[in-house]
């Protein structure tokens, strides 16, 4: 009998695949089309670990499916290979960055070829290609000409020992996380892209797609979407006595009588207008204190509130009450107006404060079940309720009362409803080298100037050194040749602009690119795009549910107003692969010792086993740990299949008949319709269960009887088995297949078809009770017994919701109709 050779099948298919290009994605086909796309990966120089091939394996296994569904499939792979990873690499080796890449893409796809995946090669596309950044820098002008793009100065974090922009979470504590040393601000002239604009439209358009829930919540939190009002009040002057108008952002217009005072964030620049001369050493020193705190820092809810009192007065708009003016840092500058009306008695925050400060706190919210007492906090004291002490408000509803206060407002104009988002613009740029230049250029006579598009790409030049330059410039900068350049529209001598772009610039539109990746006129052809996009299924790992997935959707929109595509969401569906732990249970990491390649797996049991055992071992969106028991077990799994397979191929059963036996067929047109909504659905675990469930009934059958089946129809079955099993392992399949003398590729069959009147009659349908209530129905074999029917019923979802915290005393059947399940 052949032995089971992976070693030698496995290479041997993955060769002939790449020769013959079988997985090339067909070009102006009438057939229905999927496009299956993973996220587009960072080729770190560490490799594939075992975890993210449970990324690709799924995606492969369903690209596999829907091209023997008939599907044209659109199954591309490519690099988001810009990054600071790749730069810092190149620092610490004096190489070229794109040395470094070239070394790692080619470890990637070797890698991905081992795992017998079946991307089309010919798509493959790589961000830090000039032309691939060529179109990046053209969406960049296309943001800039919608007035999308701009330029600001904005203070940064600045170490000045590493001599480089920290990002906030860098500036831990008011130190360098690097080093230790106390950070600076520093001001920087950096590019944002104005994504507030689109930030209704980003929250909407998530009830338009098929996503996970807990992703779509992150995205809304994120955007940060508030509904309050702006009210103004007039701040006098402890200096001059001096009127002056500050508006403040309120989601509690409805508390106002209670704004006992009002508090302006450090940063406001009215302080300086109004302080009265005692206060003013008081309140300068407080601001330089809260320069060195990060808004993070800042905003945190269990810190501390600290302030400062300005010595000036504000008047309620709506009671013409007198309240004192403070300053203090839990009031960022960067969202709302910079101020805000404190309601001590209402807001946990101002509570704190006031309490320290011995402001005075005044109920203005009243509720049946709780009496107010201003001794402690209670989150009761936050919610809804009715209007007390607030004068003519007196009885509403807060509802009624924030509406009938912003109609007073309104009239009178010192209060307007208004909606905030926490979400901010994206700083997109890079003081660094290893990413997309950014395509403007300085001119002392015309200003910022667009580079013209017949200019792109402007191409990422060669330099000695990748160490930031110190100034807080990019390498670049340092590059004169490049930065001098001449002005577009003067003609007179200019200065490049030196800032890359941010990586998720890159990776905003990549999804569009695979559809015509070598079009040389355009980032991509309409029509092309019309037939592929939206991506009908995206796949990736958890850790992208904000920033990419906001940022594609947000220049999707763009190109949706600029008319360019014809649908306002890229990714129709998404799916989230659990993560993969070590064997020790922990996360894989270098430093623990615990990572596990594809290569090691590979070499031991072969891609197939590795296929199929990370489909079988957990649901795809559960988090599991690798087990040393669960790869063998695949592994003797896909063995004792090869094996039965060579005797069906060697031996000579019983004699010819011309009937399938009846048992056979039924079970091969269930596991056909099972694998089928098992895929669709993600379910590839149970896929694979019911594989294993098939086989052992064959291999059951041999056991008892060789001969019930003729060689043909053993032939037959097996085969049909094959075909099914065809996307999950694709190089047993294969090999299989051409010793069974069928001479086109397995991938190539047509996936089959069953018969649902056959499965009908062999079926019933069961209705199932919790406790004698009809809780649903089942559908499950005729000939199951009250055994097997008692435990199919145990494990539905409605049965499990039902019988959650209950003890099953007791499961009646009554044979074919009914089960009731009795708890307690
Ligand atoms: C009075 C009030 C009474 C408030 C009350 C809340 C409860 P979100 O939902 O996040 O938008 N606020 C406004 N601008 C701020 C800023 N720049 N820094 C810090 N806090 C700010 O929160 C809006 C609420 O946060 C606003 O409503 C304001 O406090 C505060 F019982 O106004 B509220
Ligand atoms: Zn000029």
């Amino acid at each position: 009998m052949r032995e089971y050779d992976f070693h030698s099948i496995e290479p041997k298919w993955q060769d002939l695949w790449e020769a013959e290009k079988a997985y090339r994605t067909e070009e102006n086909s009438v057939k229905p089309k999927l496009f299956c796309l993973d996220y587009f990966p960072y080729p770190s120089g560490d490799g594939l670990h075992v975890g993210h091939c449970r990324n690709y394996i799924p995606t492969d296994v369903i690209s596999r499916f829907y091209r023997m569904k008939g599907f044209n499939v659109l199954h591309p792979m490519g690099w988001d290979a810009f990054g600071l990873p790749a730069e810092n690499e190149a620092i610490r080796l004096k190489k070229n960055p794109r040395e470094i890449t070239i070394k790692n893409t080619t470890n990637f796809k070797r890698q991905l070829k081992l795992i017998g995946t079946s991307y089309d090669w010919e798509r493959e596309i790589n961000s830090s290609d000039p032309e691939y950044y060529r179109w990046t820098q053209w969406f960049f002008l296309l943001l800039y000409k919608r007035g999308l793009a701009y330029e600001k100065e904005s203070e940064q974090w600045w170490c000045p020992s590493c001599k480089t922009v920290l990002a906030n979470e860098q500036a831990k504590d008011g130190k360098c996380w690097r080093c230790g040393t106390p950070v600076e601000k520093k001001k920087l002239k950096q590019w944002f892209f104005r994504i507030t604009d689109y930030a209704d439209r980003l929250a909407d358009d998530l009830d338009t797609v098929d996503w996970p829930e807990r992703i779509k919540i992150m995205q809304r939190n994120w955007i940060g979407k508030s509904v309050g009002a702006e009210v103004v009040f007039d701040i006098v002057s402890a200096g001059d006595g001096s009127k002056h108008p500050v508006a403040v952002f309120t989601t509690r217009l409805d508390t106002i009588m209670g704004a006992t005072f009002l508090v302006l964030a450090p940063e406001h620049p009215l302080v300086a207008e109004i302080v009265s001369s005692e206060q003013h050493a008081k309140i300068d020193a407080y601001s330089a204190a809260s320069k060195t705190k990060t808004e993070i820092d800042r905003m945190s809810m269990d810190r501390e509130k600290t302030g400062v009192f300005t010595g000036a007065y504000a008047i309620n708009p709506f009671s013409g009450e007198k309240v004192p003016v403070w300053i203090a840092d839990y009031v960022l500058m960067g969202y709302g107006t910079g101020a805000i009306m404190a309601v001590p008695a209402h807001d946990s925050r101002d509570f704190g404060f006031a309490t320290k400060y011995g402001i005075q706190i005044r109920q203005v919210v009243g509720w049946s079940s709780v009496a107010y007492e201003v001794a402690a906090w209670n989150d009761k004291y936050s919610e809804r309720g009715a209007l007390v002490h607030s004068g003519r408000f007196d009885g509403l509803t807060t509802e009624a009362a924030f509406a009938a206060m912003v109609a007073e407002g309104e009239a009178t104009g010192f209060a307007k409803a208004q909606t905030n988002y926490h979400m901010r613009d994206w700083l997109i740029s890079r003081q660094r080298y290893w990413g997309a230049p950014i395509p403007m250029i300085h001119c002392p006579t015309c200003g910022t100037v667009p580079v013209p598009e017949n200019q792109l790409p402007v191409v990422l030049p060669d330099v000695q050194g990748y160490e930031p330059s110190g100034t807080g410039e990019s390498p670049l900068a340092g590059i004169k040749e490049w930065v001098e350049t001449t002005c577009p529209v003067c003609g007179g001598p200019a200065r490049r602009e030196t800032d890359t772009m941010d990586g998720f610039a890159c990776s905003s539109w990549y999804e569009l690119r695979y559809t015509s990746p070598h079009n040389d006129k355009a980032p991509f052809d309409r029509a092309t795009i019309d037939y592929w996009l939206p991506v009908d299924l995206y796949v990736g790992g958890a850790e992208h549910a904000v920033m990419h997935l906001l940022y594609a959707r947000f220049w999707t929109k763009v190109m949706y107003d600029e008319g360019l595509v014809g649908f306002t969401e890229p990714f129709a569906r998404l799916m989230n692969q659990g993560m993969l732990l070590s064997y020790d249970g922990q996360k894989m990491s270098k430093s623990k010792h615990n990572v596990i390649t594809p290569d090691e797996v590979v070499e031991q049991y072969g891609a197939d086993t590795l296929r199929l055992y990370e489909l079988f071992m957990a649901p795809f969106e559960q988090e599991v740990a690798w087990s040393k028991e669960g790869i063998s077990g695949a592994h003797r799994f896909m063995k004792r299949l090869w094996e039965l397979a060579q005797r069906t191929i060697e031996a000579s059963y019983g004699v010819q008949r011309d009937v399938c036996v009846p048992r056979l067929e039924l079970l091969i047109n269930k596991l056909t319709r099972k694998i089928t909504g098992d895929i669709e659905k993600f379910k590839f675990n149970t896929a694979v269960a019911a594989f294993m469930e098939y086989f052992n009934f064959l291999s059951e059958t041999v056991r008892n009887d060789e001969t019930v089946l003729s060689t043909v129809e053993w032939q037959t079955a097996m085969r049909q088995l094959l075909v099914v099993l065809a996307p999950f392992a694709p190089h047993m399949t294969e090999e299989l297949w051409e010793e069974y003398g069928c001479e086109e590729s397995i991938h190539k069959q047509l996936w089959p078809a069953w018969d649902e009147s056959k499965l009908a009659e062999s079926e019933v349908e069961v209705a199932v009770q919790v406790n004698g209530k009809v809780r649903g129905s089942m559908r499950i074999p005729s000939d199951s017994t009250d055994e097997e029917l008692g435990s199919l019923a145990l494990g539905q979802d409605y049965v499990v919701k039902y019988t959650a915290g209950h003890i099953v005393k007791r499961v009646v059947a009554i044979k074919g109709k009914i089960v009731n399940i009795v708890v307690q």
